[in-house]
């Protein structure tokens, strides 16, 4: 058992050690092998500080927002037994399948989907994931748990993902479209921005700016309380390490104006 405590005044390569240092402990086999040697690529910033002068926040670029959530009760209340018992008797679409290419869904009781998926392995090994689902406008009670993060420049859509460890969300840019042998989803023509905001559980995502990037791709690891800033067209596929939940909160990007005018000139 060890405690690592420092400071980030080193270009936050000090919390990526950190989180190399967590991603080396139950989940080890789905973590980069070069870390923690190698600084991560997308940079964390400390949530509230986010609009300053110093900040890396610009919506062009990945951006980790370390604690936006910690303070939101559903970091604290949201679990698989708090979901049973306030709507375990609600209905819900569930992507189950072998793996996240190859899905049905199926429409089941929160309480089917915990206990078959959850709770325990369904027979045959299929994963239940209910992903890409707006729990929260079904059971309103839940928006007393979370707030809109407040880089969202516009009412977003907003998206629950609660699943097992193992499930995949294979690349694609937003909004979210899985395209699967029986299920196919259309993909609207608009592009959005996302916050994924991991409330329990831990994810790994990879992104790339576009299908032509030859780059490696910038590996994250999101933690629960921390969120993922991605831009509008920016691919990325999510791995949950744990079971997890997620929130996603979707927004089209603001129309670009043309500049305004400029001020007419008087003449004495
Ligand atoms: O968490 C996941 O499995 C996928 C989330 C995602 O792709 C999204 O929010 O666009």
């Amino acid at each position: 058992m060890a405690l690592f405590v420092a400071g980030d005044d080193d270009d936050a390569r000090t919390s990526g050690y950190a989180h190399a240092l967590h991603a080396s402990l139950p989940y080890a086999a789905s973590f980069p092998r070069d870390w923690p040697f190698t600084a991560p690529k997308v940079p964390r910033c400390y949530s509230p500080l986010r609009r300053g002068a110093a900040d890396p926040f610009d919506y062009g670029a990945p951006v980790v927002l370390e604690r936006l959530a910690d303070h939101w009760p559903a970091c604290r209340t949201w679990t698989p037994a708090f979901f049973s018992r306030v709507m375990g008797h609600r209905t819900v679409p569930v992507e189950v399948g072998a793996h996240s290419n190859d899905f049905a869904l199926q429409l089941m009781t929160v309480n089917e989907f915990l206990s078959r998926h959850i709770f325990q392995t369904a027979p045959g090994g299929a994963t239940g994931y209910l992903a890409q689902h707006p729990l929260s406008s079904q059971v309103p009670l839940l928006q007393n748990d979370f707030a809109i993060p407040h880089v969202c420049e516009s009412a977003p859509h907003v998206n629950v993902w609660i699943g097992p460890a193992g499930t995949l969300t294979p690349f694609h840019a937003d909004p979210c479209v899985v395209v699967s042998a029986r299920a196919k989803r259309r993909s609207p023509a608009a592009r959005y921005r996302n916050v994924l905001v991991q409330i329990v559980g831990c994810k790994r995502v990879q992104l790339k700016q576009s299908q032509c990037d030859a780059a490696e791709d910038d590996v994250v690891l999101l933690g629960p309380g921390e969120a993922l800033y991605i831009p509008d067209g920016w691919l990325h596929q999510v791995a949950s390490l744990e079971t997890s939940i997620s929130l996603s909160f979707w927004w089209p990007p603001p129309l670009a104006l043309p500049p305004p005018p400029p001020p007419r000139q008087t003449t004495q």
